[in-house]
């Protein structure tokens, strides 16, 4: 299994997936801006829309967008409990906190990063996405993860996303609660070794 990256990006949480599960992999950088991976390969072989992440799951078989592959990555070691069972009511949670994720918080972000972005649009945005934080933070005054007691893959992608707040000029301490939540998924091994291997953690 290849996991294909760029450093503290949204591949990050797959990459958490990955060392939860224990499940043997090997990671490939990719520079989104050339194109390339770190062999020198052409990315867009691999995800002709050119960005991370992308799992080859296994030779010919490449998954792309990270919700699909994280809930891959859950399926091959399903007693590490990173998502439950297909098919039950829980299932479709996990599902539903990973839509929101992936369309209300990840894709909320990205405008704020666009070097072309108006002040005011940008503030625009920056609310919105605090709207988000603030259904998020009710949730979690209440929980320690999203689905309750334990960890599962929409934390580690709540983690990644949420961890580019203060890139962006959004002070997470109006949100406490998702403060906690973020010391508690940030000390758990998994995250400090892939943080480690990205070059995020000394
Ligand atoms: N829909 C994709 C979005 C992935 C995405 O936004 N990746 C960003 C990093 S978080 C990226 O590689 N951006 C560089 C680019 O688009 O060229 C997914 O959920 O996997």
């Amino acid at each position: 299994m290849k996991l294909y990256f760029s450093p503290g990006v949204c591949s990050l949480a797959p990459h958490i997936a990955l060392r939860e599960a224990g499940l043997p992999f090997t990671l490939e950088l990719v520079d989104t801006n050339t194109r390339l991976t770190a062999s020198g390969a052409d990315y867009l072989e691999v995800n002709p829309n050119g960005y991370v992440p992308a799992f080859e799951a296994e030779p010919g078989f490449v998954l792309t967008e990270g919700p699909a592959i994280m809930q891959y990555i859950a399926d091959r070691a399903p007693e590490s409990g990173l998502a439950p069972p297909p098919g039950s009511a829980q299932r479709y949670r996990l599902q539903s906190w990973l839509n929101f994720i992936t369309s209300e918080i990840h894709k909320g972000f990205s405008p704020l990063f666009k070097p072309g972005m108006p002040a005011e649009a940008k503030t625009m945005f920056k609310e919105q996405l605090a709207q988000r934080f603030d259904h998020v933070e009710k949730h979690l005054a209440r929980h320690d993860y999203l689905l309750g007691n334990s960890f599962s893959i929409a934390d580690a992608y709540l983690f990644v996303t949420t961890g580019w707040s203060g890139f962006v000029g959004i002070d997470l301490n109006r949100w406490p609660a998702i403060l906690a939540f973020r010391e508690r998924v940030q000390s758990r091994p998994s995250v400090q070794e892939a943080m480690r291997a990205e070059g995020l953690l000394k």
